[in-house]
């Protein structure tokens, strides 16, 4: 440890995520490119699970004259915990910038807060870190709506798209205390090929090959593997199978690799019907935790928004699924995400396809959501229904009475996971009415869904959610965990006492070499801890040639 190191400039970056327990990977590609910059870095995740006098005993170690910012990774988090938050880590440690990012639109301005940075962040971050600390130009595109009391905002996906990047992987530190059976993210490719009308993710109909490369893939689930033994994965991709040669790399990296993983994915199931092969491919992958966006099973509403496939061939694709995927590997969960309330479909047909659901597919899993057309057009990532909602039938609801029935029912302000609803969380929906159905008929219909004893007592656990329990037994019992089970776990606390306890003792106990040191007034020694503790133990895994970030230094 060169004692140089602990001169070099600190960042602290805080994390959270909702509902059940994982890793958001976001934060922890944020530190890596922070550690490519010349800093240090501190995360701190599940920020909101720690007890407030738990935060300061750590932070009061961590924090020191070489602390220059703290970063937030905002895509989870809930303003009003945030203005808290915030509120009280800056006023306990004055003098440093704050930088917000993630994927949640920026609905509120916060003093404290220097730049939020919405979106894909990583052909931002540089310019960002020069124009705050080394007195160089202001990132492209800067804004400060007065919306946001003139807090200054960068749409990155708009001034900075961080797209086909040579490499996406994710480095994690020792101190971030990885348990083998965790579930990590891992990125194949970036954007979506198709363009579905309701969809607000931010690259669509992207036709450049974005994809990773089988070395780099390799590379990535081996060291996970070896460091910290983890074999289970969501894929980030928003279409894993939107080319052939991507599913090939999987399988073939992992047909390669001295363990067996399990993978989570967004599927395209009128994909797999159409290229039969892809699921051998998928298999071979074993990527057999699978969330379709079937959406509908009325034809006219699938034509409607891009999904076009007859209904029949869909279900029957599901089920050959099920089958191969059985077959072949013993385990398998599908999951469908309804849609109720597209173009064309009225009420009747959304309880007709949840019949056939129930009929058909009960060892299984599905989701309904009501149609949500966001309304704020203030930054890229905006679906063709925010745009042109009238051209498709859509009309807003404007009765007052009517609204607020609505928005009690979901509350679609409430970015806490329990509104079920949201996919922008901006809070700001259109109340839509149209010939074939009102968003008023859409929310009731899920809502008593979601709601019902069916529901509560049968639904079985979703595709990513189910490799948070695939240590609690035999796949055959996994497979039969309902979402009570689900919910049982975060009602006696077991997700936290699973993986937020241990987190946070371990980091606590990471610390306490550094009071320790302090209490004896030796700050030499306090201040090499610190630095051992936030810097990359294997630098040459975060410098590759790859990288298209150089290293700079600081002014
Ligand atoms: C995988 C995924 C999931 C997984 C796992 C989520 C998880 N907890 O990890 C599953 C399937 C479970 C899931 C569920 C949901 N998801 Co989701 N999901 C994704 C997806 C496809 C990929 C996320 C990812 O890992 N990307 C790769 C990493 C590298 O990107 P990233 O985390 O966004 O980080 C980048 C930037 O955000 C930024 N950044 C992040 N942190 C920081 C910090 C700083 C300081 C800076 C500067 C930058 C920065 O830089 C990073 C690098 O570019 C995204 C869409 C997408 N393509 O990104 C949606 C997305 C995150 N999901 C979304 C939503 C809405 C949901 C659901 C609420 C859907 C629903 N209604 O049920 C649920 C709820 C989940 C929950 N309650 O936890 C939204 C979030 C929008 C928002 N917050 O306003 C997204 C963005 C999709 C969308 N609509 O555009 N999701
Ligand atoms: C990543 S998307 C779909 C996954 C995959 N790319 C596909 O199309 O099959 C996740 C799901 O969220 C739901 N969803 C997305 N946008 C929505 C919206 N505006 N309103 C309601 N549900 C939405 C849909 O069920 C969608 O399939
Ligand atoms: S719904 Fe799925 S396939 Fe359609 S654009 Fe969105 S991510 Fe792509």
């Amino acid at each position: 440890m060169n004692m140089l190191q602990t001169k070099t400039p600190h960042t602290i970056i805080f994390n959270d995520n909702w509902e059940i327990k994982r890793r958001t990977s976001g934060a922890y590609k944020v530190a890596n490119l922070m550690h490519r910059l010349g800093w240090r870095t501190t995360q701190i995740d599940w920020v909101s699970s720690w007890e407030e006098h738990e935060l300061i005993e750590y932070l009061d170690s961590m924090v020191d004259a070489n602390t220059r910012m703290f970063m937030v990774s905002f895509t989870w988090m809930r303003h009003e915990w945030f203005q808290y938050f915030i509120t009280r880590v800056t006023q306990r440690y004055p003098g440093r910038k704050v930088v917000l990012g993630g994927q949640q639109f920026i609905q509120n301005g916060y003093a404290e807060v220097d730049v939020a940075l919405y979106g894909y962040a990583e052909l931002a971050v540089k310019d960002t870190i020069d124009w705050l600390f080394n007195s160089g130009r202001e990132p492209k595109g800067l804004a400060r709506p007065d919306s946001l009391n003139g807090m200054a905002l960068l749409d990155c996906n708009e001034h900075y798209p961080a797209m086909g990047l040579p490499d996406y992987a994710i480095h994690y530190m020792p101190d971030d205390h990885i348990q083998d059976f965790e579930q990590l993210t891992v990125e194949l490719s970036r954007g979506c090929r198709f363009a579905c009308k309701y969809c607000n993710y931010a690259f669509l109909g992207v036709k450049q090959d974005t994809s990773t490369t089988r070395d780099l893939l390799r590379q990535e689930l081996i060291e996970n593997y070896e460091r910290w033994g983890t074999t289970n994965y969501i894929i980030a991709d928003d279409t894993l199978n939107d080319r052939d040669s991507k599913l090939e790399m999987l399988a073939d990296v992992v047909e390669s690799l001295p363990f067996e993983p399990n993978f989570a994915s967004f599927i395209r199931l009128d994909l797999t019907v159409s290229k039969p092969h892809q699921l051998e491919l998928l298999s071979r992958a074993r990527v057999w935790g699978h969330f379709y966006g079937v959406e509908t099973l009325h034809p006219l509403a699938g034509k409607a928004v891009g999904k076009g496939m007859h209904p029949d061939k869909i279900k029957q694709g599901l089920l050959d699924m099920r089958e191969h995927m059985m077959t072949k590997l013993g385990r398998y969960r599908g999951t469908l995400g309804m849609i109720a309330g597209l173009p064309h479909e009225p009420a009747e047909s959304w309880q007709q396809s949840e019949d056939w659901l129930r009929e058909n597919w009960s060892d299984n899993s599905w989701e309904w959501w009501p149609l949500e057309i966001s309304i704020e057009e203030n930054i890229a990532t905006v679906s063709e229904f925010t745009r042109d909602w009238e051209k498709h039938g859509y009309k807003e609801i404007t009765d007052p009475q009517r609204v607020e029935r609505i928005h009690q029912m979901y509350n679609r302000q409430r970015a806490d996971g329990e509104s079920g609803v949201q996919h922008k969380m901006d809070g700001k929906s259109l109340y839509w009415t149209a010939d074939w159905a009102n968003i008023e008929e859409a929310t009731e219909f899920v809502h008593a869904w979601r709601t019902s004893t069916w529901y509560n007592e049968e639904h079985l656990i979703a595709n990513f959610h189910i490799m948070n329990f695939l240590q609690e037994g035999k796949i055959e019992k996994v497979l039969k965990m309902t979402d009570s089970n689900q919910s049982h776990f975060f009602k006696h606390g077991a997700q936290y006492n699973k993986f937020i306890k241990p987190y946070i003792q371990a980091k606590l106990r990471d610390v306490e070499r550094i009071k320790k040191f302090t209490e004896l007034g030796n700050r030499l020694f306090a201040n090499q801890v610190r630095g051992e503790l936030s810097t990359p133990t294997d630098i040459d895994l975060l410098d590759s040639k790859n990288h298209q970030i150089p290293l700079i230094q600081l002014t």
